[in-house]
């Protein structure tokens, strides 16, 4: 009887269960942009609460760092198959975000927008409960540029797409409204359990 444990290659960094289907392990952290990096100093971000049209709320850097701040480690998925394990971000949950707003999610999608042009859609319902937050640090830093600094949106349980970088703000629209990359061929949801990679995808 020829056994996995005897003749496969030992692979201890792929633990059960924390890899989805058709993805690999990564050590690095690539960096993907659909353009150039925009420079977006902390003095001139801001974020904003948009339901539909209308203006909801607006937080300066400075406004929105006297948030609460939350740590979250999670593994992240990207559609190219590159997958990370136990990345440690800091910032503020969208469940603190709304309740600073004085808010409830007025809708039940969401679009959120970016410095960049790009704009990807979530569910509202996969942003809160502490599922998703705008990150500000990772291990421990500030985000670079590079990686969506001065802020991010992170929805981990979906594709790396959804966690926009330069987040300008969340706009809760009445209906699934496409982003950027939705438009383009990928899968309104992105569960990467499902491989739910392109909108051909169940
Ligand atoms: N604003 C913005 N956010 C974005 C993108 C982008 O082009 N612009 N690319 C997305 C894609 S396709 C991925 S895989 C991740 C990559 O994030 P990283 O460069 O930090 O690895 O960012 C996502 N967020
Ligand atoms: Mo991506």
């Amino acid at each position: 009887m020829i056994t996995r444990g005897f003749f496969g290659r030992p692979r201890p960094q792929e633990p059960e269960g924390r890899v989805p289907p058709g993805q690999h392990l990564t050590d690095d952290f690539p960096v993907l942009s659909a353009g150039p990096t925009p420079r977006i100093e902390a003095a001139r971000w801001t974020f904003e609460l948009k339901h539909g049209p209308r203006p909801l709320v607006k937080w300066t850097w400075d406004e929105f760092n006297a948030l609460p701040m939350t740590r979250m480690t999670r593994d992240i998925h990207c559609v190219t198959t590159w997958s990370k394990l136990d990345t440690p971000w800091e910032g503020v949950l969208i469940d603190d975000v709304l309740a600073a707003a004085g808010v409830e999610a007025p809708t039940d999608f969401t679009l959120a927008h970016s410095y960049d042009g790009y704009s990807t859609n979530v569910p509202t319902a996969d942003l809160v409960g502490g599922k998703s937050m705008v990150a500000l640090k990772y291990e421990g830093l500030p985000l670079t540029h590079e990686h969506g600094g001065p802020a991010r949106l992170l929805v981990p349980h979906l594709y790396f797409w959804k966690s926009a970088k330069w987040v300008t703000g969340l706009q809760f629209t009445e209906r699934d409204e496409l982003g950027f990359w939705e438009l383009r061929g990928y899968h309104a949801y992105g569960d990467p359990w499902r491989e739910q990679r392109y909108s051909s995808d169940a």
